[in-house]
Formats: C-alpha cells, sequence, structure tokens
C-alpha cells in the first residue's frame, strides 16, 4: 500500500523541492501537503535551533492530519552576523516581510563587508514524526558565501545571494536538479529517504 506522508509548509517553493527530491527517490511513498486537510493553526516557531522549530511543525501536522508527517526547518546562517539570520531567516526584515526584503537587508548588513567575511550557510533540519509520537530529525547543510548582488531566477528566499562553495554561480542560477544534489534540503531528503528505504 502506498505510504502518505503530509509536509507540514505554508512555503510552496520549500513543498516543491521537498517532493522533487523524495519522488526521486523512485518509493511507494504519496507526498500530500496541508492543502490536502482541513486547515489548522500553525504553531508558532518559538524554538531556538532548527531541529526544534522543525518538530514542533511536524508534532502539530500529524496530530491534525492522523497520518505521518515532515516538516523543514532552514535558514541561512552567516559567521559576520553570530550565525543569524538562522532560525529568523524568514523574518528577518520584520514580520510582514517578503523574500525581497529578506535578501536587501543581508545585502545592505554585508555591504562593504569583502570576502571571506561573507561566508556562511544554508541549513536544514528535516523532522519525522508518526501519528504514534515516534521522532526523527535529519540535517542538511550547504557552505558557502553571500554574493554582493543578486544573480538568477530559479529557486526562492536568498537563493539568489547564495554561492555555494566551489561553484561560480548563486542557487538562483542553478537548475532544480543542480540545486537538489548539492542543496541541504537535498541532503537532508536523501538521509531520510535512505532510512525510509530501511524501514
Ligand atoms: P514553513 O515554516 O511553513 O515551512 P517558511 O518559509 O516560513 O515556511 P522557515 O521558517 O523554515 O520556512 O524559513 C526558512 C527561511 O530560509 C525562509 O526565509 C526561506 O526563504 C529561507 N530558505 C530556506 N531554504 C532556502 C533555500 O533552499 N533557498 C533559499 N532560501 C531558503
Amino acid at each position: 500500500m502506498t505510504r502518505q506522508i503530509v509536509v507540514a509548509t505554508g512555503n510552496p517553493r520549500k513543498l516543491e523541492e521537498l517532493r522533487r527530491v523524495v519522488e526521486a527517490a523512485d518509493l511507494d511513498v504519496q507526498i500530500l501537503g496541508l492543502s490536502d486537510f482541513p486547515s489548522y493553526p500553525e504553531p508558532e516557531e518559538t524554538e531556538r535551533t532548527f531541529e526544534g522549530n522543525a518538530m514542533l511543525k511536524a508534532q502539530a501536522a500529524a496530530r491534525h492530519t492522523g497520518i505521518e508527517a515532515i516538516a523543514d526547518d532552514s535558514g541561512i546562517t552567516i559567521e559576520e552576523l553570530n550565525d543569524m539570520p538562522g532560525v529568523r531567516s524568514a523574518r528577518w526584515a520584520g514580520p510582514a516581510c517578503d523574500d525581497t526584503a529578506n535578501l536587501e537587508l543581508l545585502l545592505a548588513q554585508l555591504d562593504g563587508v569583502a570576502q571571506p567575511r561573507r561566508a556562511g550557510q544554508f541549513v536544514c533540519a528535516l523532522a519525522h514524526v508518526t501519528p504514534g509520537g515516534k521522532r526523527r530529525v535529519f540535517r542538511g547543510e550547504m557552505s558557502g558565501h553571500v554574493a554582493p548582488f543578486r544573480r538568477g531566477d530559479n529557486g526562492f528566499g536568498y537563493d539568489p545571494i547564495f554561492i555555494p562553495e566551489g561553484q561560480g554561480r548563486t542557487t538562483a542560477e542553478m537548475s532544480a536538479e543542480e540545486k537538489d544534489a548539492i542543496s541541504h534540503r537535498g541532503q537532508a531528503v536523501r538521509a531520510f529517504v535512505e532510512w525510509l528505504k530501511e524501514g
């Protein structure tokens, strides 16, 4: 029987990436979104770690949908900014901000800062929770630096300003497959898929 897993995210671009990497593994798994279920109040992300917030989101979804759930908490950490924006990446420019405001603020904060002090990483914690309450977290990281400009139209969030280590392009200039192969989310989801295969 096909295994159904709900992805607890309100971010459609994230859902697309998560679904793409799980489906690439060719398992008998159907990925559902929150729109496949009656809505419920999503939990506030009150934890200080990506793992903690991912767990809050996955637990709430498993509780409300009655099926196993995964949730991704992710963001960008910059050493020069004491590892911020970190878990605050989605709200970096304020509670009602968007991707453009967030990345413009980050560019402004690093204005005039030379390499290698623009180094940082994308982090993804992927939590899996069963309706019975079994929990697990998978993590992926992608190192790189913040470009002094924005470039590329693919991806979402901070992709137009992030250049992964050893690459001359931002992740927004990469194809979906190129980003998945090296990304924080790609790594976390592949670790999850390996675990699914074992179970
Ligand atoms: P959910 O909590 O509903 O899943 P969200 O977008 O609010 O959606 P997060 O709280 O995990 O998700 O915030 C992630 C932030 O990090 C958000 O600003 C994203 O744009 C950014 N981010 C995460 N992964 C990214 C990626 O692969 N490329 C670019 N930006 C990314």
